[in-house]
């Protein structure tokens, strides 16, 4: 979550830093072209209306055509892991912002995403992070799901984690996960059951605040 967050208001502060012309263009773009897109965000979303132009001009300027496919993602991603591989995780992740899953990701999708996790309840928040663990989107989130996404950090995190646990540790990581979350113990974990897990168990949410650190 940092890392999204940080990268666009460094974006933003970049725009700041350049010529006024570039700034005056981007601005005439942004009157142009979208003169009423921002006030239904306004609503929709936590932001302020200068808030959200301040978003809209870092989007901008990283993604001139209006919307980032999943290889630009990744290429932005993966600019921020250079010793892992953070492909995988931003493949997930990707799947997780564009919310119409058609394939891009919109300055809606990107404004609503970024809202809900810098200033959307607890719950919207939990709500947010399993729909990132429920990769087939069937309202659950099965061993193999959890296992696929903190094997992902893993990979992403690269050297900084020993080979050798590469393999154990995040099964060891969901076995622990699944032993407190799933409550009736059918195999997979439901939104209810991830809510209630993280809401009743302080480490839960200390070891889901370890993966908000990587978002
Ligand atoms: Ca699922």
């Amino acid at each position: 979550m940092g890392l999204v967050v940080g990268t666009f208001s460094m974006q933003t502060k970049q725009v700041n830093y350049r010529k006024d012309k570039v700034e005056d263009e981007l601005e005439m773009t942004m009157v142009c072209h979208r003169p009423e897109g921002l006030e239904p965000l306004e609503a929709q979303t936590n932001f302020t209306k200068r808030e959200l132009q301040a978003l809209y001009r870092g989007f901008k300027n990283e993604c001139p055509s209006g919307a980032v496919n999943e290889e630009t993602f990744k290429q932005i991603y993966s600019k921020f892991f250079p010793h892992g591989d953070a492909s995988t995780y931003a493949h997930y992740l990707f799947n997780t912002f564009d919310s119409t899953q058609n394939g891009s990701i919109k300055f809606e999708d990107f404004v609503m995403a970024l809202s809900t996790l810098l200033r959307g309840s607890i719950r919207e928040k939990l709500e947010w992070t399993f729909n990132l663990y429920d990769i087939n989107k069937d309202g659950c989130i099965s061993k193999e799901e959890m296992t696929n996404i903190v094997k992902a950090i893993y990979d992403m995190m690269g050297k900084y984690t020993y080979p050798a646990l590469k393999v154990e540790v995040p099964r060891q990581h969901v076995e622990a996960f699944f032993q407190k979350m799933d409550k009736n113990k059918d195999g997979v974990i439901t939104l209810e059951e991830f809510i209630l897990s993280c809401q009743e168990d302080e480490n839960i949410m200390h070891s889901l605040q370890l993966f908000e650190n990587v978002m």
